[in-house]
């Protein structure tokens, strides 16, 4: 459900930024032969040559559309240069692209907040360095302006020819443009030198949208592709909206957008502008009815949230057709794939960024023969997250056992599963503290070098109590065909925080006038002048997953029925943001911390002294366990409380 934000009094600069033609890019880095080709990346699936997931954009001139099967596009574009999606446990490995879309973040992230908003997409929030720019360095002081900046579209401004570079000059050294619009020139000139940055130093392009919020930025980012940049004045907002397709703004795709058409008559989002918000709000309720009053006059204050890194993990595979899994043992057997896989993500956020999820869920879709409520769907289930890959597939095991008694109810009849998908989520930050038991672990333990040698001691000191209501609405729908992109948007790269987020944000100062000095370097120009010589900058990630093989009883399991929120809420897309525009979940929502009482003394009481008192400084004031359990696991001892 959309939440209705009031835009914040001071003017705001937001870009958004997304990756052309991404998947594709990467492969042509990867093998600069098929640069300047006709190429599409395509699922490994090889029926009818398997189905493309991206498209370059010299193969979109010959009409290749990522809804098709690779066979279509060979015949509309022989030529075309169809890459496999690299395969791992028999599915897609997007590890490639991960990391290459942590490269080209680390940059973008280095003038302002960013929100990772995707495996390929980012919201800066430029404001503070937009500011800095106008007061030191203003566009009409500037002796030339970066021939990047001058290619960008200004909606709104009326170009012609060979004028319009000029035109957009103007535009940015109007000395008599209000505050907002300058700012806004700022921010054209910054976004212009992080997509040069990015070029350089990653080889890829990206196009870029910036405005004064999140929503009209993510739209203009989409109106000039490949490798070019889309401003908003305030001033041509109207117009945007007037003839915006209700459907093409996020959050009116689906069910909402349908009633907004059928219901109220409107087509184009700025079609709302004649319903008052009293009556907006009569159809879809105060928040909902607020928001399409706010957004018709584009207005929303979604602040950018500072991310780097995923709020969940997930991974799927979909059995289509004939493929459709009709047996326990075959659909046990995906399930441990999965597992695998999701296991080894979160083991390596927590190794590299000390991050641990706290929430499992499952989900199917399924069919039943001869349906008698084809109504019914496969109910998404949730558990509390325990460590090791064992674990986790005995757990995603029972619920999918517990999904499947649901949705069969007390029909004896056969079933399929048509796709499975598992996510971790409830990401949060490993308490402080845990450092150096983690370390004193490592120490005890031969020849251990990585935080998951010390395995054994993490999975059990995570949360395995299910105390912390489980909010999370489970997983995308992961269909990898149609819907690739969530699911590597849940689980982007591990390491970028551990590469980047350490570091300062540059401000941007008196440099800005330096922009001379790359007139010469547009976009366009690497293309003409770009050489093979290519280098990869991929980081390996170290990854470990360690199996635990201890036995616990399986913890209640939750359900989840409301798909289409279960869709919105994992994942890199929106965030739910509070008011104060800080993520719910992972930040606000609530904090790890350690119950004494849950700490057996006899345990502590063996740590070596330095951990004992670092366990004891955790608690304000000190308190000595007095209720301790006989027999009970270094499990309980730290089990997560919810504070308050
Ligand atoms: P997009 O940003 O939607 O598309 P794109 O980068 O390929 O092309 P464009 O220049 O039009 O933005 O998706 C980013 C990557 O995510 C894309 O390269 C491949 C992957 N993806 C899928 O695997 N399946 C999908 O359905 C979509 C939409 C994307």
């Amino acid at each position: 459900m959309p939440i209705a934000r009031p835009e914040p009094q001071n003017a705001r600069v937001i870009a958004h930024v997304d990756m052309d033609c991404f998947y594709v890019q990467v492969e042509q880095r990867k093998n600069p032969d098929l640069r300047g080709l006709p190429t599409a990346v395509v699922q490994y699936n090889s029926w009818k040559g398997g189905g493309l997931i991206a498209v370059g954009y010299e193969a979109r001139k010959f009409g290749v559309k990522r809804s098709m099967r690779g066979d279509e596009a060979k015949r509309i574009c022989p030529n075309i240069q169809l890459i496999q999606v690299p395969v791992a446990r028999g599915k897609a490995d997007l590890n490639l692209y991960r990391n290459a879309g942590s490269e080209v973040v680390s940059i973008l992230a280095t003038k302002g907040r960013c929100e990772r908003a995707s495996i390929d997409e980012v919201y800066l929030d430029l404001t503070d360095a937009a500011e800095m720019m106008l007061s030191e360095t203003p566009p009409e002081v500037l002796e030339e302006i970066d021939e990047e900046v001058l290619k960008s579209h200004v909606l709104g401004l009326h170009v012609e020819g060979n004028e319009r570079e000029e035109n957009v000059r103007e535009w940015l050294r109007r000395s008599d443009a209000d505050h907002q619009d300058k700012l806004l020139a700022c921010g054209a000139i910054i976004v212009a030198q992080l997509r040069m940055k990015a070029l350089y130093e990653t080889k890829f392009t990206c196009s870029a949208g910036i405005a004064h919020n999140k929503m009209l930025a993510k739209l203009a980012s989409a109106m000039h592709k490949p490798a070019q940049q889309t401003v908003v004045p305030s001033s041509s907002v109207k117009d945007l909206l007037a003839s915006l397709p209700v459907k093409k703004m996020k959050q009116l795709g689906g069910k909402l957008g349908s009633s907004l058409q059928t219901d109220l008559g409107v087509n184009n989002v700025g079609d709302l502008l004649q319903f008052s918000q009293e009556k907006l709000q009569e159809h879809y309720g105060v928040n909902t009815g607020t928001w399409l009053w706010n957004i018709s006059r584009g207005i929303s204050g979604d602040a950018v949230v500072d991310r780097l890194l995923p709020k969940s993990h997930g991974c799927g595979k979909t059995f289509p057709g004939p493929q459709a899994l009709k047996t326990i043992a075959s659909v046990e057997n995906w399930v441990n794939q999965l597992c695998d896989e999701l296991s080894e993500r979160i083991q390596s956020d927590l190794d590299q960024n000390r991050r641990i999820a706290h929430t499992l869920t499952l989900h199917a879709r399924a069919f039943k023969e001869n349906d008698m409520e084809p109504q019914r769907k496969f109910p998404s289930k949730s558990c509390p997250l325990r460590y090791g890959t064992t674990k986790i597939q005995e757990d995603a095991v029972k619920l999918f056992d517990s999904g499947l008694r649901d949705f069969l109810g007390s029909q004896h009849v056969g079933w399929g599963i048509t796709s499975l998908s598992i996510a971790a989520s409830k990401i949060s930050d490993l308490p402080q503290g845990t450092c150096s038991i983690l370390k004193f672990l490592q120490g005890k333990i031969p020849s251990s070098t990585s935080l998951s040698d010390a395995g054994e001691f993490h999975k059990e000191s995570l949360p395995l109590s299910s105390t912390d209501d489980v909010q999370s609405k489970g997983c995308t729908v992961m269909d990898e065909e149609v819907k690739h992109k969530e699911l590597a948007s849940e689980a982007a790269s591990n390491d970028i925080d551990t590469i980047f987020q350490a570091k300062p944000l540059k401000r941007i100062g008196s440099s800005v006038g330096k922009t001379k000095d790359v007139r010469k370097s547009s976009i366009l120009k690497f293309f003409q002048s770009s050489n093979s010589s290519f280098h990869t900058m991929n980081k390996a990630c170290e990854r470990s997953s360690l199996d635990q093989a201890s036995s616990s009883s399986f913890p209640e399991c939750e359900e989840h029925s409301d798909l289409e929120q279960i869709d919105e809420q994992v994942g890199f897309s929106e965030d739910r943001i509070d008011s104060d525009g800080h993520h719910n979940q992972t930040r606000n929502g609530y904090t790890w911390g350690i119950n004494m009482e849950n700490i057996d003394p006899s345990v502590l009481d063996e740590l070596p002294m330095e951990i004992q008192r670092e366990i004891r400084e955790w608690f304000h004031p000190p308190k000595r366990a007095n209720t301790s359990r006989k027999g009970s696991s270094i499990v309980h001892y730290f089990s997560p409380v919810k504070k308050g």
